[in-house]
């Protein structure tokens, strides 16, 4: 056998893998180098998408379908290295989802969890186990796997947000279950509020008193913009900005101190006006959404123009450097909650 290692035998490897291939066996000598790769290639490109024209195409969908119709009425925000994943990173999903005044969006559950981030409109809720969250813009509000959610809007003008899921990340395990209520609202089972109130402000029922909300590893689900402006705005006035982040914050879940979400990290960051960002890149494909203010976001080697409710994609490992031509308020998302879980994190910071 091994006389004939060094000879060009290239036709007789075509031909043993011709022979195995009905058997489902395949040399991996052949792909090792694109199964195991030095540093990670996503597929996924950088995109911006321009909040402007994705809106008017979210508000026609709106006068054709209804929300109750279409279970929920959504724009995908898909990845054009990804065709036809329905994904905005290769481990997350993003959406557009319009709520017109009068509609209701049916209540269901699902092992996916979501995140909405508000971007238009005031007065709309989300229900979450039957309590209602109350949804103002730049609100960042959660819907943890296999909790119950309905959407509802009772004011006279559209409802729209950022929806962020981990579906991907769900349907790469192969773990997706979801079911419809009876009802389309659930029933109520707190007054609007309650839970921001019980554990959004550091604080949290007392042991043993009846008033934990359930589950209890997942309590608070409202971070209001209220809040977390206010927070960035006091940081950038006293401390120094990461010269890679500018100021950032990390959303954080009361009840452990760690991520929002198992799989989703989430944060925001101001970067002062005229602020260049130090070269960066790390694992984690980030979706960013612009709050407030201009900037020249550079990826890799792609330039994109950004302005307020505008969204950016930034994939695994692809370099990203910001200047702010005003103040500039970033929210993000991604998955580094589930790559810190599996130890595959990373970071470079130039
Ligand atoms: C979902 O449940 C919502 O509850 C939005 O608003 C988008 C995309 C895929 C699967 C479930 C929502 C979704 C979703």
């Amino acid at each position: 056998m091994s006389l004939h290692l060094n000879n060009d035998n290239t036709a007789q490897l075509q031909e043993l893998y011709a022979e195995m291939r009905p058997h489902s066996l395949y040399p991996l000598w052949e792909v090792l180098s694109m199964l195991v790769t030095p540093t990670p290639r996503s597929s996924a490109k950088p995109w911006k998408w321009d909040y402007d024209s994705a809106r008017d195409y979210l508000l026609r969908a709106g006068d054709l379908i209804s929300a109750e119709k279409a279970e929920r009425r959504v724009l995908i925000l898909e990845n054009p290295g990804l065709p036809g994943s329905s994904s905005i990173t290769t481990s997350l999903y993003a959406g557009l989802q319009l709520i017109l005044p009068g509609e209701v969006a049916p209540c269901h559950r699902h092992t996916p969890c979501a995140l909405r981030f508000v971007l238009e409109g005031e007065g709309a809720y989300t229900a979450v186990d039957g309590e209602k969250v109350i949804m103002r813009p730049f609100d960042l509000v959660l819907t943890p796997n296999w909790q119950w959610h309905d959407h509802g809007n009772d004011t006279d003008a559209p409802m729209i947000w950022l929806d962020g899921l981990d579906i991907p990340t769900v349907l790469h395990f192969d773990a997706s279950f979801a079911e419809r209520l009876e009802q389309s609202s659930h029933p109520e089972t707190a007054r609007p509020g309650d839970s921001l109130n019980r554990y959004g402000h550091n604080m949290r029922p007392m042991r043993g008193s009846s008033a934990d909300r359930r589950p209890a590893h997942q309590p608070l689900f409202h971070y209001p913009y209220k809040q977390w402006r206010a927070a960035l705005r006091e940081l950038a006035a006293a401390a120094v900005p990461d010269p890679h982040l500018g100021h950032a914050l990390e959303f954080l879940n009361p009840a452990d101190g760690g991520s929002i979400m198992p799989t989703v990290t989430a944060h925001v960051r101001l970067l002062p006006a005229g602020f260049a960002s130090a070269p960066r890149r790390a694992t984690d494909g980030t979706v960013f959404v612009v709050v407030e203010g201009r900037a020249r976001a550079t990826v890799a080697d792609q330039e994109f123009e950004l302005q307020a409710r505008d969204l950016l994609v930034v994939p695994s490992w692809q370099e990203l450097r910001l200047m702010a031509e005003s103040e500039l308020i970033l929210f993000g998302y991604s998955d580094r909650a589930a790559q810190e879980k599996l130890g595959l994190f990373r970071e470079a910071r130039a």
